[in-house]
């Protein structure tokens, strides 16, 4: 006997079954392009939202211990630019630790809503949110902000919509992809809203590549993990175990760039798909970008927002800027 399915149940499953051809849409896309890249937003599986939170605590990683130095020194500051009455939507929210401190400091904000790609991490995290912040309404959304989204209708009506941007992760777009999403964030905010957006800043190569090479190699894990969920959820058969993770800083660019590296010659397959790889043959798997204030500002002039603030930690290593909207494009 057939077992009724519930509509909600039979919708989580079309969403499901669409997640799965777009990810094997890119994946394969990805691999036969030439060079091989692969779209770093896979990253983050249940298994690499918890890789990443690790990576967050590595000594190396210095650019979350600045960003919570910055937030716990200026937060109230960035509280009084964001203003009450507001629902602020965090874009790439995984565990919503910066979060809290911006929430301590916005006491009077209708909801929050965070949005990420990594369902269940999301799902957690809100519901953490939600137990120690029952003035506000805490809503999240399992989308990828790159792509148009509708945002949940809180019981409150917000006096404006603000967006927090955390963890420099306009970093791991190109700047044309970086204006692009910057647009849609100052059309998501409207004239009232705004922008409070974390990014890392230049500094000497050595500080930048350790950090992206730790010593304990989660860093390393966490892009070899990418691999293992290919298998898991496409049926690929890469062994991990003959690719090596590399990092490098690359000036010009101005971006740390990660790949990787195939240790010899061999073929990988992906449903009907043979993929070759050449001894050394590399897949990109993600951009860093690495900017100064002005370089950053003027990528989000040209989209339409106006820097307004600045604040940075004592090293000038990462900075938080707030941007009003100029003018919707
Ligand atoms: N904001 C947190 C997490 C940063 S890690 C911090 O600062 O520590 C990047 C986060 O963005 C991850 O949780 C990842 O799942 C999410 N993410 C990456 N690309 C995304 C996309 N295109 N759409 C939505 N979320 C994305
Ligand atoms: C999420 N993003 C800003 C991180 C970064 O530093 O570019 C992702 C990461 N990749 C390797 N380590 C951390």
């Amino acid at each position: 006997m057939a077992i009724p399915i519930t509509a909600t149940a039979l919708a989580k499953r079309i969403r499901a079954s669409r997640a799965r051809r777009s990810f094997l849409a890119d994946v394969l896309a990805g691999l036969h392009a030439v060079p091989k890249q692969l779209p770093c937003k896979y990253f983050y599986d249940e298994h690499g939202s918890q890789l990443f939170d690790q990576i967050c605590r590595l000594d190396e990683y210095y650019l979350t211990r600045c960003e919570l130095a910055i937030m716990d020194r200026f937060a109230p500051e960035m509280g009084a630019q964001v203003g009450p009455g507001v629902m602020l939507v965090e874009y790439g929210s995984g565990s919503s630790v910066k979060t809290r401190y911006l929430l301590d400091a916005l006491p009077d904000a209708v909801a929050y809503v965070g949005v990420d790609v990594a369902g269940q991490h999301l799902k957690q995290a809100a519901r953490e949110l939600a137990r120690d912040y029952p003035r506000i309404e805490i809503l999240s959304l399992c989308a990828d902000f790159t792509g148009d989204f509708v945002l949940p209708v809180s019981k409150r009506p917000p006096t404006h919509v603000a967006v927090y941007f955390p963890g420099s992760t306009i970093g791991n777009f190109v700047p044309a992809q970086a204006a692009q999403l910057l647009g849609r964030i100052a059309r998501l905010c409207g004239r009232d809203g705004g922008l409070l957006i974390g990014i890392d800043l230049k500094k000497d190569p050595a500080t930048i590549e350790a950090a992206y090479n730790d010593r304990a190699g989660v860093t390393a894990e966490f892009n070899l993990n990418l691999l293992h969920r290919i298998n898991r959820e496409l049926g690929a058969d890469f062994d991990a175990s003959r690719f090596s993770h590399q990092a490098h800083y690359n000036r010009e660019m101005g971006r740390v760039e990660i790949y990787l590296v195939s240790r010899d010659a061999q073929v990988v397959t992906l449903g009907n798909e043979k993929i070759e790889f050449l001894a050394g043959e590399s897949i990109c798997t993600e951009y860093s970008h690495k900017y100064t204030v002005e370089e950053f500002a003027s990528i989000a002039a040209a989209s339409g927002l106006a820097l307004h603030r600045e604040w940075t930690d004592r090293e000038r290593r990462f900075a938080v800027l707030h941007f009003a909207v100029a003018e919707p494009r």
